[in-house]
C-alpha cells in the first residue's frame, strides 16, 4: 500500500514509518520539523540523541534496502503543495500524527493556545478538504491519532464506549422517546484536548457529506521509547521527551528514576489514565490501516489503549522497583484530583492486538533508554511550569 505519514519525524510517527516500511508498504513522510524547533524554543533536547531525519532515512535504506520518501511541508499552511502531492502520489492511506500534542505546551500562554488551535484544526481540515478536492474519497483511508482525553475523565458507572454513546432522546413534553447513537459528549481538559474534540466534528461532517473513509484512534498516554525497528541501529533511535511540557507521565517517572529525581506526582496522584506501549501504537496503526471502514460506513473509532492506571500507583510501582522516593507536588493543571476510568478497547483486540503489559514491559524500560542516556538530562527542565490557570495576584 502507498501510505503517507503526516508527522513522521515525531515520537509516534517515526517508529510507525519504519514499522510499515518493514512490512512492505511504500511510505512517504511529510513533516515541517516544528517539534524539533519546539525543543529549541524550550531549551531542551530529547533524552535520546535523535539524528536528523535525512540521516535516519539514509540509515534505514542501507539497513533494510527499503526507501522511505520525505517532503518537508507544513500541513496546516501549505495547502497547495499538499494538494499537488496528494494528486501526484495518490496514497491509499494517510496516517495523521501532524498536530501539536502536548497539553502543558498548549496552556503555556495565549500565543501557545492560539498556535495549537491554528495548527491542529487547520492541519486536520486541510487533509480532509484536499482528499475531496483530489477526488480520493473512496480511494484513500484517513487514520487519525486522536486521544482518550476527548471523553474527559469524569468517573462513571459505565465503561467508556468506542466513540459512540447510545442515548434516549425525549420529546419536549416528555411523552415520547427514541433511541439513537451520538458521538460521546466531548469534555476536553486542555486547549490541546479541545482541538481533538473539534477534529471529531470535522471527521463526522466530511464522512457524512463526502463519504470519506476515516478511522479515529482514541489513543491513551504512550509509554516506552523503542520498537524492534528503532533498535536496529542507534542512529534510528526514537525521541524520548522528559521535560515538563512534552514528557508524558510514565516516561517522565522512568527518566526521574534513572537520574535519581523524586517522582513528580501531581496533586494526590488519584488521576486515572489510559496507557499504551509504543510497540502497541505501531501495531494498532497497522491493524487500522489493514482494516479500512467500508464505503458508506460512519467514522470508525477505536480506543487505542491497553491498560488504565492511577498516577500514584505508577509512582509507587516505580518506587518499589528503584527505591526513588515519590514527591507529591502542587498540580499545575485544572483536572479532577481523583477519578475512576473503565474503557472498552475490544475493537483493536478483535483485529489481533496482543498488548505489551506494564507488568511485563516496565522493568525492561527501567533498564533501557532512560538509564542509558541519563547524563543528557537537564534537571532544570524536569518540573512542569505550565499552569492551567493564572495564579492570583498577590494582595497589595
Ligand atoms: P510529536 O510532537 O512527537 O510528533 C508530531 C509530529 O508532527 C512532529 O514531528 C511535528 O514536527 C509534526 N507536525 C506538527 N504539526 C505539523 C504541521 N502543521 N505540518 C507538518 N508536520 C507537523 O507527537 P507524538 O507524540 O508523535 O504524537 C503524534 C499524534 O499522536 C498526535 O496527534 C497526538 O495527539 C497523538 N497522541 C500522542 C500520545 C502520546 O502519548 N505521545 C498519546 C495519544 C495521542
Ligand atoms: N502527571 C503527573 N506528573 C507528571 C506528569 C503528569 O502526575 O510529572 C499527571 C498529569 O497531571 C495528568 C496525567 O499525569 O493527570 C497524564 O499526564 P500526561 O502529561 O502523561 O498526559 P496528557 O497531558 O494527558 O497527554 C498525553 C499526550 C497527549 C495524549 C494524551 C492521551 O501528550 O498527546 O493525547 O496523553 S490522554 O491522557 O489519554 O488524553
Amino acid at each position: 500500500m502507498r501510505i503517507v505519514i503526516l508527522g513522521g519525524d515525531g515520537f509516534c510517527g517515526w517508529p510507525t514509518s519504519l514499522y510499515l516500511s518493514r512490512r512492505g508498504h511504500e511510505v512517504h513522510i511529510l513533516d515541517n520539523f516544528i517539534r524539533r524547533r519546539q525543543d529549541r524554543e524550550l531549551g531542551v533536547e530529547s533524552l535520546t540523541p535523535i539524528r536528523p531525519l535525512e540521516e535516519r532515512l539514509q540509515v534505514w535504506q542501507t539497513l533494510s534496502k527499503r526507501r522511505i520518501g520525505f517532503t518537508a511541508m507544513d500541513i496546516a499552511k501549505d495547502y497547495e503543495p499538499f494538494l499537488n502531492f496528494l494528486g501526484r502520489w495518490r496514497p491509499q492511506a494517510i496516517v495523521h500524527f501532524a498536530e501539536q500534542r502536548s497539553a502543558p505546551y498548549s496552556m503555556k500562554s495565549p500565543w501557545h493556545k492560539r498556535y495549537t488551535v491554528d495548527n491542529n484544526l487547520n492541519a486536520t481540515h486541510n487533509v480532509l478538504c484536499a482528499l475531496v478536492e483530489c477526488g480520493l474519497e473512496a480511494h484513500c483511508h484517513l487514520v487519525h491519532l486522536g486521544t482518550m482525553g476527548v471523553y474527559g475523565y469524569k468517573t462513571s458507572r459505565f465503561q467508556l464506549p468506542e466513540g459512540y454513546q447510545k442515548v434516549k432522546l425525549v420529546s419536549p413534553d416528555c411523552e415520547e422517546s427514541e433511541e439513537t447513537e451520538i458521538l460521546y459528549p466531548a469534555d476536553p481538559g486542555s486547549i490541546y484536548h479541545l482541538t481533538k474534540t473539534q477534529d471529531q466534528l470535522f471527521f463526522y461532517y466530511y464522512n457524512k457529506n463526502d463519504g470519506l473513509r476515516i478511522t479515529d484512534l482514541h489513543q491513551g498516554v504512550v509509554w516506552g521509547t523503542e520498537t524492534a525497528e528503532t533498535q536496529l541501529d542507534e542512529r534510528l533511535i526514537n525521541r524520548f521527551d522528559y521535560d515538563g511540557d512534552f514528557g508524558t507521565v510514565l516516561n517522565r517517572f522512568l527518566m526521574q528514576a534513572a537520574v535519581g529525581h523524586p517522582l513528580t506526582v501531581h496533586g494526590t496522584g488519584g488521576q486515572t489514565r489510559a496507557f499504551i506501549h509504543i510497540r502497541d501504537t505501531v501495531r494498532c496503526i497497522e491493524l487500522a490501516v489493514d482494516h479500512p471502514p467500508a464505503l458508506g460506513e460512519r467514522v470508525r473509532v477505536f480506543n487505542q489503549t491497553t491498560e488504565t492506571h492511577r498516577v500514584r500507583d505508577l509512582a509507587r510501582l516505580i518506587h518499589t522497583l528503584t527505591d526513588i522516593p515519590v514527591a507529591f507536588v502542587d498540580n499545575p493543571r485544572n483536572e479532577q484530583a481523583e477519578n475512576e476510568l473503565r474503557v472498552v478497547n475490544q475493537g483493536l483486540r478483535n483485529l489481533g492486538l496482543e498488548p505489551v503489559t506494564l507488568s511485563a514491559g516496565l522493568l525492561e524500560e527501567i533498564r533501557g533508554s532512560a538509564r542509558k542516556y541519563r547524563d543528557r538530562c537537564d534537571p532544570a527542565k524536569i518540573l512542569c511550569r505550565s499552569r492551567w490557570r493564572r495564579l492570583p495576584e498577590p494582595e497589595t
